[in-house]
């Protein structure tokens, strides 16, 4: 009796790590694939296939990884948090990806961390989205990140005066906190603020006040895509520009793939950013040659691509170093200190302490290069640990 019993437990236990093999690893990816903000979507996704198509043939062999897609349609948390959901329950995911927006990665959280299914961030940039589960790590950036040394370096780089405009909501709070924190304690005045609503915003009003408020200097954060094109034509139209106004912000308000829409308005604007598509680091170079030899020499790869390239190799990296066999905390335990020295964007490591992304902020000025806009880096502020995270002494 004895022996049989020591006899099938061995045998299960034998058998365990075979029948427990998922030798086809899947990801639910969360973006914004359709509505106003497609090209964000866009940009990630293009990214993931890039990737897929370069790297796919370094798993292991018999590993398959299927990627579900799922559209959140915009900053939608119901319709984010009902997609998690389903590819948790019903399509039965080893890991969750994407998201653009910082409401819908808050909604899907909780949900991560009920599921124990890590949760890989390729946007959503408010700071304290990955305090939100210790199932969620973040590959993008945080607004902390890029405007508190922005401010820093303001203040120092004769910018006495300036007015904030923001966003109303996570991402915007935050720049407007990091930014204005940097800027007063390095002796900047801030003399205006505003927050500006993040659906169908008309920015021409807030731009007339303030023209009419006379700052030295404008921050500004909108999100990425078609609403920073708006902004900057409307900052041009009413000539903020000609006022001697000069319009500063995080890269958000320059995105790459935007320029060539934004026209001469956008000429001299200075950010902070994590990327930009004009980057000559061999790695960067390498990375917009295959870009554009995929998806035409008229497109460029943005902020949002990279978060989803560099997504995909912290994805890979797991699945790699568990053969394919993904279990929750392992994956977190391999995503906390990852590093990547081969980024299109620098040197980035995830911080094994907060799970977020460390990496290079570059000041950065928009100039014409070869007939066309380009964020071109200046000055480098190396390896910026989410700085709320820091002064907070938030995990
Ligand atoms: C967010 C942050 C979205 C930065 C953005 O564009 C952006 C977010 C859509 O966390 O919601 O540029």
């Amino acid at each position: 009796m004895r022996f049989w019993k020591s006899l099938i437990a061995t045998a299960a236990v034998a058998l365990l790590p075979w029948a427990a093999t998922a030798q086809t690893v899947k990801i639910g990816i969360i973006n914004t694939y359709s509505g106003p903000n497609a090209t964000l979507g866009e940009q990630i996704d293009n990214a993931i296939k890039l990737y897929t198509k370069e790297y796919e043939k370094n798993l292991p062999p018999g590993v398959k990884i299927e990627l579900i897609r799922r559209d959140d349609t915009g900053p939608n948390p119901d319709v984010a948090k009902r997609l998690a959901q389903e590819l948790i329950t019903r399509d039965k995911v080893n890991m969750l990806a994407g998201v653009v927006w910082t409401p819908n990665a808050a909604a899907i959280a909780p949900l991560a961390t009920e599921a124990k299914i890590p949760f890989m961030i390729m946007n959503a940039g408010t700071a304290a989205i990955s305090t939100m589960s210790p199932y969620i790590a973040r590959v993008s950036f945080t607004l902390w990140q890029s405007s508190h040394p922005f401010g820093i370096w303001a203040a120092k780089n004769n910018i006495k005066k300036a007015f904030i405009a923001v966003s109303d909501y996570g991402p915007g709070h935050d720049a407007e906190a990091g930014f204005e924190k940097g800027f007063t304690d390095n002796g900047g005045q801030i003399v205006g603020k505003v927050r500006m609503p993040l659906a169908n915003p008309d920015f021409v009003p807030f731009m007339q006040r303030i023209k009419d408020s006379a700052p030295e200097a404008l921050f500004v954060f909108i999100p990425a895509g078609r609403q920073a094109t708006a902004l900057m034509k409307a900052f041009g139209d009413l000539g903020l520009d000609k006022a001697g106004i000069k319009l500063i912000g995080p890269g958000d308000i320059t995105t790459d793939e935007e320029l060539p829409n934004m026209g001469d308005a956008a000429i001299g604007v200075i950010t902070m950013h994590h990327y930009s598509a004009a980057a000559t680091r061999p790695a960067n170079q390498a990375f917009v040659q295959a870009w554009k030899r995929e998806y035409g020499p008229n497109t460029t790869p943005a902020f949002m691509a990279v978060g989803g390239w560099d997504g995909m190799a912290a994805i890979y990296h797991a699945v790699r170093e568990q053969k394919g066999r993904i279990d929750g905390d392992k994956t977190m335990a391999l995503w906390k200190g990852w590093k990547n020295d081969q980024s299109p964007r620098g040197p980035i490591m995830i911080d094994p302490e907060t799970r977020d992304i460390v990496q290079n902020e570059y000041v950065r000025r928009v100039e014409r290069v070869g007939g066309a806009l380009a964020n071109v880096e200046f000055e480098t502020i190396p390896m910026v640990k989410d700085p709320w995270k820091v002064i907070n002494n938030r995990k």
